[in-house]
């Protein structure tokens, strides 16, 4: 069991986060990850060899240096091949993800349920707002020819209320963050704001020039505390969890080989998601035992109806801020 002490509870609720190390072991809990996703990689290898985009499947090459070699020579970060979740604009009936069964079993781990449960109470919906973020070191990143930044770098200031829709505003949304290999500040760690859960939703701007960290959606700097700003390494098996409105942000990885995370979201069951178009499951229920979710290919199947279903119609927006919002013009 690793139900989360009052004290850790209190200090998530005074923070707006809490680091809690030791949640997974990483042999049993994390490993399977690791090697769903080798055969993914030798799956996408395979893919862009039979195309002529790369000279070498590089099955030779360990898991970070194979898939940063492949990006680099396919000029392409393939993020979306990888992530259990869809884009969020432009889905196609054959956009492709991942939601294989290690990764559900890491959805509900149950030591990951029980701290779940300390800070959102034991109805745990499984929130469809998740990622697998695999980054490649800066140097070698595939270069965005329109905006001239990497494909894939670190991630700008944000608050995870400012990336759903506004009727998931009140959903006691609870992100959870781990890295499958350590993170560290040289990889590209996070970074967050200690009791900035407590001051409110902030403006986000679209992307533009002169952003302190990363590209893309962002809180400009003049409405952070950014000199209060903690970074995070964190040890594989380390899991932080942090309130909607915490402001984070990634730094670069600037070190030889991939960061490689997942970002999970979990809120009590009923509350909405704030991305209504995507599945969530029922991941654990003490009132309901009988609703849980406990077959890998249901929640793929999930997830394959739901890639068909947007492929058809035009994709909802999650997005609530416009360019010329004040101070973003
Ligand atoms: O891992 C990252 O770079 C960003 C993660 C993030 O924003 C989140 O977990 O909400
Ligand atoms: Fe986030």
């Amino acid at each position: 069991m690793a139900h989360l002490t009052n004290a850790q509870v209190a200090q998530f609720e005074a923070q707006g986060y809490l680091v809690v190390e030791d949640v997974f072991d990483p042999a049993q809990d994390l490993d399977p990850v690791v090697e769903e996703y080798t055969s993914v990689l030798d799956q996408l290898a395979q893919e862009l060899y039979d195309r002529g985009e790369i000279s070498s499947t590089y099955d030779d090459l360990p898991f970070g240096k194979r898939l940063t070699q492949i990006y680099a020579e396919s000029g392409k970060v393939h993020a979306q091949y990888f992530d259990f979740s869809l884009p969020q604009k432009n889905i196609q009936a054959d956009t492709p993800m991942w939601v294989g069964p290690a990764v559900f079993q890491v959805l509900r781990n149950g030591k990951l349920l029980d701290a779940v449960e300390s800070l959102i109470g034991p109805e745990i919906y499984s929130n469809p707002t998740q990622h697998v973020r695999l980054k490649p070191p800066e140097h070698l990143c595939p270069i965005n020819e329109e905006t001239g930044n990497v494909q894939l770098g670190a991630t700008p200031w944000h608050q995870d209320t400012g990336v759903v829709t506004p009727e998931a505003d009140k959903t006691e949304m609870l992100t959870v963050w781990f890295s499958l290999w350590d993170a560290t500040i040289e990889n590209g760690c996070l970074e967050i704001i200690p009791q900035s859960h407590s001051e409110g939703l902030l403006q986000h701007c679209h992307a533009r020039g002169g952003m302190s960290r990363g590209f893309g959606l962002h809180i400009p700097d003049e409405l952070l505390r950014a000199e209060d700003c903690v970074p995070l390494p964190m040890k594989r098996g380390t899991v932080l969890f942090f309130h909607r409105l915490n402001c984070h942000c990634s730094l670069p990885n600037n070190s030889d080989n991939i960061r490689w995370s997942f970002d999970l979201r979990y809120n009590p069951t009923g509350q909405p998601t704030g991305r209504g178009a995507f599945p969530g499951f029922v991941a654990r229920s003490r009132a309901n035992p009988a609703s849980e979710l406990h077959d890998p290919e249901e929640w793929a199947n999930l997830w394959y109806e739901a890639r068909s279903q947007l492929s058809q119609i035009e994709n909802p927006t999650y997005n609530r801020w416009k360019a010329d919002d004040p101070p973003c013009a």
